[in-house]
């Protein structure tokens, strides 16, 4: 019995159990192959290597760090084994008395599969919790030794690797990505002195000063506790009481009610660190400083019926838009701009550099450029990496240090903390995501889920009986800057501190007419979700003090009277250094990269010119765009003439507001279809209203009519309708896409 066993592993009847071996076995061509690797082991874009991996630890180095492929776990060619890597001979059933027999108990495989299944979920992040991260690196452009002594900006050429993660605030891990939101722009620089994580937001100002208030704060704009509602956005009463009762969020209020709080792309927003921090060099002198990410691909958003439409259409927008580009070789790009600036300068500011609802005008303090950074490789496992990467505003290396912010202070405490319940220890630094490059030693032992194999019989300092080591690195090490202090301890703020209006005043008014127009509704749809009349007339008379023409424009859309303006905490308003700074402004930074990436659709349908199709699609695929041919269907399309086209995309599954710019080409039947196509219709109306550039054939008059379009829109930029096709009107759309949008024509309702 034993050798028949042996010789048959499974149940005697297996070949015939409901053909379940054939129905596994997809027919010949019809399967995946996994894709190969390159020469490096590569299985996605990553040519461009980091440091991060690809070289074994070094000795003395903690064992989980230095390389990412250490722990890369690839099937290819393997059998399916258990945790214990135990072989398994049958992963469609679990081991039964009998074919129709009770499950045993002895199932180790089975047991072994649920269990961890059980518990393959994490907490998400208290905020943050949806984010979408790649790998990159950071290149120094000159020696920043006169500011800092950090090794990153140490040489000119310098490259550090990068894990970037980007994330709504509000929203849970599932939840859409075009929330109207501020976005995390987290970075962790893995430099040769350690880690430094830069974790900071597409907006350069906070809603509060004082870490004291953060849990209100995110008490009130998560979903209202009673019944989890609104999921992913700040459209609801305690939001919006808790900030009218906070004047000091003004500030901030202008920013989040922008079109920055629904970016286009990741790709196409700035980062900032928000809180002044400190250079330190190798003498020990300090250099205030703020950091500003600015994208290559210039700074563009989307509109907020647009934003409202794609979460419907597509809730991974940005995630997808992040990824694709990365897949593709068009990799994002940054410039780390730095505003350097010395006590004695802030001392005379008009406001409180370690206030951060406050920027530091950029006419006040220049921005100087400092390096760039790319992103050039896509995660390999969302969880392992961009879920379990632990940011950390407390990680600094020499050369970096923190000032007195007092929401700062809070952060600094808050990361580390969080990250024992989110990834269930103390040693969450030794994932491989997490661990630096820089070898790590140091006396701290034991606790959940350790990775590192310490060796040696002491574990204190100073010893004897190891040597002394690990020993201390004196003036080798990070050293603090030894600011001086006198002063009592008390509960409160500095005087400039209560002035909240100057700069919110600052950012409106130096905003475009269309961005102005986009706040005013963006306060207008929040607030007409408040349900109590008292909360949205403190938020106006708030509004009041930064601007009575927004305030009055908002009070109109909300049918209310104007109230009297908030009563304001300082009796002398101090006068601002800066009244209007263009560089506040979207359109301040285009970007010089054309209509790389940009998303164009080609409309198809039976009869369309063939001809027109391909070669608008040749050459916007040469200048870098990404055309999609979208059908009534996906598959066949039968040209006016030459071979059939094959849709990728169709109108219901591509929705209009998932496209940049669009192309109805020539072709009276396919014009004819696609105007009696309530999809396609809607299609173009949306391409109008938000302001996208469109290029139709004269062919096309019907459907563009039936979409709003009238004659004399016609006229208008960014709409061109043309007889024919050709090299000069292809011209035509690529420059006006390469604008991104064209608000001159939009309707002041929209
Ligand atoms: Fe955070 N924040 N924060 N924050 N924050 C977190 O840390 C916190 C603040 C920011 O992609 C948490 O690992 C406090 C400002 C980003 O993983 C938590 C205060 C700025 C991310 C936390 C602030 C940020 C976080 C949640 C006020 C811009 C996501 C999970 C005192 C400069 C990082 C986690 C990622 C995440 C605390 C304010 C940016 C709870 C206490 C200001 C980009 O530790």
């Amino acid at each position: 019995v034993g050798k028949m066993a042996a010789a048959m592993p499974h149940n005697p009847n297996k070949q015939a159990e409901h053909g379940r071996d054939k129905a596994l076995t997809p027919p010949e061509g019809a399967s995946v192959q996994p894709p190969s690797r390159d020469a490096t082991g590569s299985t996605l874009a990553e040519k461009n290597h980091t440091e991060k991996y690809g070289k074994p630890a070094a000795p003395g180095v903690n064992a989980a760090g230095g390389s990412l492929e250490r722990v890369r776990a690839d099937p290819e060619g393997q059998p399916l084994t258990t945790n214990q890597g135990v072989r398994v001979s049958d992963n469609q059933n679990s081991l039964k008395a009998g074919l129709r027999g009770a499950a045993l108990l002895k199932d180790f495989v089975l047991r072994e599969k649920i269990t961890h299944f059980d518990h393959e979920r994490i907490p998400e992040r208290v905020v943050h919790a949806r984010g979408s991260g790649a790998h990159g690196y950071f290149e120094c452009y000159e020696p920043l030794s006169s500011l800092t002594q950090a090794s990153l900006f140490a040489e000119a050429g310098k490259i550090t690797p990068v894990f970037v993660r980007f994330s709504t605030v509000a929203g849970e891990r599932g939840s859409k990505d075009t929330a109207r939101d501020v976005r995390g722009f987290a970075v962790k620089f893995y430099t040769d002195e350690g880690n430094w994580d830069l974790v900071g937001n597409n907006m350069p100002v906070f809603f509060i000063q004082d870490a004291m208030k953060f849990p209100d704060l995110v008490h009130a704009v998560k979903p209202e506790p009673h019944h989890a509602m609104p999921q992913a956005a700040s459209a609801h009463d305690t939001y919006w009481d808790f900030v009218s009762l906070m004047p000091e969020s003004t500030h901030m209020l202008m920013w989040q009610m922008s079109d920055r709080a629904i970016p286009r792309s990741f790709r196409m927003m700035q980062g900032f660190g928000v809180h002044t921090f400190r250079f330190v060099n190798a003498q020990g002198e300090s250099t205030f400083v703020k950091f500003h990410w600015n994208p290559k691909l210039g700074t563009h958003s989307l509109v907020w019926d647009e934003a409202v439409k794609i979460s419907g259409a597509d809730p991974d927008y940005n995630r997808r838009d992040l990824w694709e580009a990365i897949e593709s070789g068009a990799y994002p790009e940054w410039e780390l701009c730095v505003q350097a600036f010395t006590e004695e300068q802030a001392e005379a500011f008009s406001f409180d550099v370690l206030d951060a609802t406050k920027i530091v005008p950029e006419e006040l303090v220049p921005l100087q450029p400092v390096g760039r950074m790319v992103l050039n490789r896509n995660p390999d496992n969302f969880f392992a990496e961009t879920e379990q990467v632990a940011f950390c505003a407390a990680h600094v290396v020499p050369g970096i240090d923190f000032t007195n912010d007092p929401l700062l202070a809070g952060r600094i405490h808050s990361y580390v903390d969080t990250q024992i319940t989110r990834l269930g220890g103390p040693n969450f630094h030794e994932l491989p995501i997490n661990a630096p490059l820089a070898p790590v030693q140091n006396n701290q032992r034991d606790g959940m889920h350790r990775q590192a194999i310490h060796r040696g019989r002491s574990s204190y300092e100073p010893n004897s009986l190891g040597g002394g080591c690990p020993h201390q690195a004196g003036t080798q090490g990070f050293v603090s800057f030894p600011e001086p202090i006198h002063a009592d301890e008390v509960r409160g703020k500095p005087e400039k501190f209560a002035e909240h209006y100057n700069q919110a005043a600052l950012f409106y008014n130096s905003q475009t007419e269309a961005e102005q127009r986009h706040i005013a509704a963006a306060f207008r749809f929040e607030l007409s979700k408040v349900t109590v009349p008292a909360v949205r007339r403190r938020v106006v008379s708030m509004l009041r003090n930064a601007s009575e023409e927004l305030a009055a424009e908002v009070a109109q859309g909300l049918g209310m009277e104007l109230p009297e303006a908030m009563p304001r905490a300082l009796a002398k308003t101090p006068k601002p250094e800066v009244e209007v700074s263009p560089a506040l402004s979207l359109t301040a930074r285009q970007g010089d990269a054309g209509i790389q990436s940009r998303q164009v659709a080609v409309l198809v349908a039976d009869g369309v010119d063939g001809a027109a199709v391909w070669d608008a699609t040749h050459a916007l695929q040469e200048q870098g765009a990404v055309v999609r041919l979208v059908g009534p269907h996906i598959g066949a399309v039968t040209p006016r003439e030459g071979p059939a086209i094959d849709a990728d995309a169709s109108l219901e599954n591509h929705p209009g507001v998932l496209f940049d710019g669009v192309i109805v080409p020539g072709g009276p039947d396919a014009a004819k279809r696609l105007a009696a196509d309530p999809k396609a219709r809607e299609f173009l109306t949306d391409q109008f209203l938000h302001s996208k550039t469109i290029w139709a054939s004269r062919d096309a008059e019907a459907l563009l009519r039936q979409a709003g379009i009238t004659a004399q829109d016609e006229e208008l930029p960014g709409i061109f309708v043309t007889a024919k096709g050709g090299s000069k009107a292809l011209q035509n759309f690529v420059s006006a896409l390469g604008h991104h949008r064209h608000f001159e024509r939009e309707r002041p309702a929209a």
